[in-house]
């Protein structure tokens, strides 16, 4: 038998061991998996606090509710599992170079708080820092794109107007002529720009608050708020009625079929927002690059996966279904920017239902209702700002008072007139 074979048997019989000595392991029983947070058999008959929504915004306000108040007496109640909205279903970019001076300010808070998570949780949120370029096309998105640079510059935030070869350094694989009919003039580079894993931020929040004493209620669908005299009284859900005082309503696409339940009207309205992932490569691009031109934006996650989305679904529409005309455009304009990427495969696509306001800011805070409390209106942005809304949003419900970094942000502002324009500086082209 020659020396090959004789190396491949070896190869197959290591192989077969390992195997079964992982089956083993599997089968025995004895090295359970320590869950992540407890399964509470039935809901209790009231609660100080009841969040609506186990996404990442509800499971954060509980979480700083928790560690921040000592309000432990809490009840998260998610109608699927916890993540599996837009939490999980979103394209990770985490950075703070807005437009509007409240927008800066509340979202590089986030940035900030960003940085220590997965120290806090114990639980590697794969938090990379990848700089992150808006790619400037025309004049016009040039002046946009130095105004949204002194905007942050004036609040100590990371972000100048750079030329074309800045572009190229950093992304030396992108056709920056994009085949000749949109060449790059210039980009806004922001450096703080990051990616993180979008799924272990709901569950590091999760467990943080479980530990704390919060109990996360999944199947669990809210069907009714009851609200007396103007004040939050009692929620329904399909697990039995609550009673309670106070109420966090944070389930973004969903929003408009709670406010409803307590009569309140905002202007949102519903689209749907696309993405899809290639296949893994070999690391090639560091940096995050948005076109709002182009309506394309793609980053390299830690997988190698190449996540890339585009801007909303045109219509109005409450569901999650994917088109292959999102699939077919998005592939055609990344293809303008990196045309070497015409072999690679798309890996998977999705939806998640996008809560749009009419000026791109969340609105948040205080309602007319006493003791309902609005974490909505996050569109396609919402992720990043995960942290900053857990943090102010317990101030808020704790204090019953709106926490100064969201004050712009009031469902007030839309009768009074004082929007907080963020267009432009929001996500990809819209
Ligand atoms: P969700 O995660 O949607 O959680 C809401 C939860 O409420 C859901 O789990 C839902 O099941 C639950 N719920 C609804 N109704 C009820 C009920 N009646 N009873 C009980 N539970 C209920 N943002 C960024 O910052 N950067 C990005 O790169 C980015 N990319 C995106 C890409 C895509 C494709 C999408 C769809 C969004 C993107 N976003 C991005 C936006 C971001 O994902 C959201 O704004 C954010 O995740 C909202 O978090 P949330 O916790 O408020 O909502
Ligand atoms: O908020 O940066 C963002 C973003 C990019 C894509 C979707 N949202």
């Amino acid at each position: 038998m020659g020396n090959s074979r004789i190396r491949s048997r070896f190869n197959f019989l290591g192989r077969s061991i390992v195997a079964l000595g992982l089956l083993r392991f599997g089968l025995a029983g004895k090295y359970l998996e320590p869950r992540m947070f407890r399964t509470p058999e039935r809901l209790k008959s009231a609660y100080d606090v009841v969040i609506i929504g186990g996404g990442g915004h509800g499971l954060a306000a509980a979480y700083y509710l928790a560690r921040d108040f000592g309000i432990t007496d809490v009840a998260v109640l998610e109608r699927g599992y916890i993540g599996g909205g837009n939490t999980g279903r979103n394209t990770t970019i985490i950075r703070s170079n807005y437009l509007t001076p409240e927008g800066v300010a509340f979202y590089d808070k986030s940035v900030e708080l960003w940085q220590d998570l997965s120290q806090d949780f114990d639980l590697n949120l794969f938090y990379s820092t990848r700089g992150h370029f808006t790619l400037a096309h025309t004049d016009s998105a040039l002046r946009t794109m130095r105004w949204r640079a002194e905007v942050n510059k004036h609040l100590g935030v990371r972000s100048e107007l750079v030329g074309p070869e800045a572009v190229q350094a950093a992304c030396p694989y992108m056709d920056l002529s994009c085949g000749g009919h949109t060449p790059v003039l210039g980009a806004l580079f922001h450096a703080p720009g990051a990616i993180a894993r979008h799924d272990a931020v709901a569950w590091g929040y999760g467990r943080g608050a479980d530990m704390r004493g919060v109990e996360i209620h999944q199947r669990t669908e809210v069907t009714g708020i009851d609200v007396t005299d103007g004040q939050v009284m009692g929620v329904r859900t399909s697990r039995g009625n609550i009673a309670t005082r106070k109420v966090l309503s944070a389930v973004a696409g969903f929003t408009p079929r709670i406010t409803h339940m307590v009569g309140l009207r905002t202007p949102l309205t519903i689209h749907p927002l696309q993405a899809m992932v290639t296949e893994p490569m070999k690391p090639w691009l560091d940096p995050v690059i948005v076109s709002g031109s182009l309506h394309v934006y793609v980053s390299q996650s830690a997988r190698g996966e190449l996540v890339m989305g585009a801007s909303l679904d045109p219509y109005e529409l409450h569901a999650t279904r994917s088109t292959f005309d999102f699939a077919e455009s998005l592939a055609a304009h990344m293809l303008e920017l990196f045309p070497f990427l015409a072999g690679a495969k798309a890996n998977r696509q999705w939806a998640g239902m996008a809560d749009m306001t009419p000026d791109f800011a969340p609105i948040m805070g205080k309602t007319a209702v006493e003791g309902f409390y609005l974490d909505s209106g996050w569109g396609t942005w919402g992720f990043k700002a995960t942290p900053v809304c857990g943090k102010t949003m317990a101030w808020t419900v704790a204090k019953d008072e709106d926490h100064a970094l969201i004050r712009a942000f009031n469902l007030s502002r839309f009768a009074d007139y004082r929007l907080t324009g963020e267009k432009g500086a929001a996500a990809v082209g819209h």
